[in-house]
């Protein structure tokens, strides 16, 4: 190749390079739950918002089921930089701190109207325990109300006795402790082989999770016991975050916005939905017994009085904003 042309070619490749973006980042992003399932749609969409409010230069990109990390390994992946962006299921990080339990605490909350105004009372508080973590929340979504599945009918706690319960959290492993059943916590990921090999035999969850593991294969009743509504936030790596410049924290704010409001909306949209999914795959649901909801609410009263105790100062201070706000 002669000089001239080598030069020339040289040059052609050096302002392709300079066309690129400046500094465009690619932002992998771990998700627990799978890729059909509303939160990690409402993921993907946020990940497309922050594309385009950026001008391409913030590219996220999604990964579902716990391919790239697991459910457990996504809080510590952020906060160590491994994944500078994620999705966890807030109730499930009780070891950090018990504060983020507050929205898988029975009976305290258990309408969207309630969920959406305890998730305003406790936004300051968490932020705060996450930002000493460096981590950030830039949204958060609920699941629908819990229900109870199993196997056979439950007419009452005593019912529960011996049965294996898959917990997601501390709280459902407590409840599962406090009702005579044994708990094991299993991912939402793995949970159509624990209950295919009989790991499992019962949880407690939203209608969403047992449509997207086709849990009528296994279990046959789910009753409606409405008893909370845990929710999933999306966390960034704060040094991640500091090292974007105003613009792409700005593509980033309003993305997050529209994903929590969209995300709300679609939730509650599907909650009924999801119910009427599992019946017509043979399920029998409905409301529990006069007897179980009676006796499921002194166990949530066993366990509010429980975590009064762990959450100390900050708990009661949310707790009594939340209730000031009802
Ligand atoms: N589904 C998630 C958490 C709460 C819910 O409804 C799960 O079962 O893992």
């Amino acid at each position: 190749m002669n000089t001239a042309l080598r030069t020339a070619l040289l040059g052609a490749s050096a302002l392709a390079l300079a066309s690129v973006p400046a500094q465009a980042e690619k932002w992998d992003m771990p998700l627990a739950y799978s890729a059909s399932n509303y939160h990690s749609k409402n993921a993907a969409k946020f990940a497309e918002t922050v594309k385009a409010n950026s001008g391409g230069k913030i590219d996220i990109v999604t990964h579902a089921g716990g391919s790239l990390f697991k459910g457990g390994e996504i809080f510590r992946a952020i906060r160590t930089g491994q994944a500078p962006i994620g999705e966890r299921l807030i109730s499930a990080l009780g070891n950090e701190s018990p504060l983020f339990e507050i929205d898988a605490l029975p009976f305290l909350a258990t309408s969207f109207g309630e969920a959406l105004k305890l998730h305003k009372a406790s936004l300051p508080v968490l932020q705060k325990i996450l930002a000493k973590k460096r981590v950030r929340m830039l949204y958060a979504v609920p699941w629908p109300p819990q229900g109870l599945y199993n196997k056979k009918p439950v007419n009452s706690v005593a019912d529960m006795k011996g049965v294996k319960f898959r917990a997601y959290n501390a709280a459902t492993a407590r409840l599962a402790t406090l009702m005579g059943a044994i708990p094991t916590k299993i991912e939402a990921a793995e949970l159509t082989q624990a209950f295919a090999t009989g790991v499992a035999q019962s949880m407690i969850s939203s209608g969403s999770t047992g449509y997207d593991r086709k849990i009528w294969e296994h279990v046959k009743y789910w009753y409606d016991t409405q008893a909370w509504l845990p929710k999933n936030m999306v966390i960034v790596n704060t040094k991640a975050w500091d090292g974007l410049d105003d613009a792409g924290r700005s593509a980033i704010s309003k993305a997050a916005a529209a994903a929590e409001k969209a995300g709300w909306a679609e939730a509650q949209r599907l909650a009924d939905w999801y119910k009427v999914q599992l019946a017509k795959n043979g399920m029998e649901v409905g409301p529990p017994s006069a007897t179980l909801a009676k006796e499921f609410r002194a166990l949530g009263n066993t366990m509010m009085a429980e975590w009064l105790k762990r959450a100390g100062d900050d708990g009661k201070a949310v707790i009594d904003a939340y209730k000031a706000m009802n």
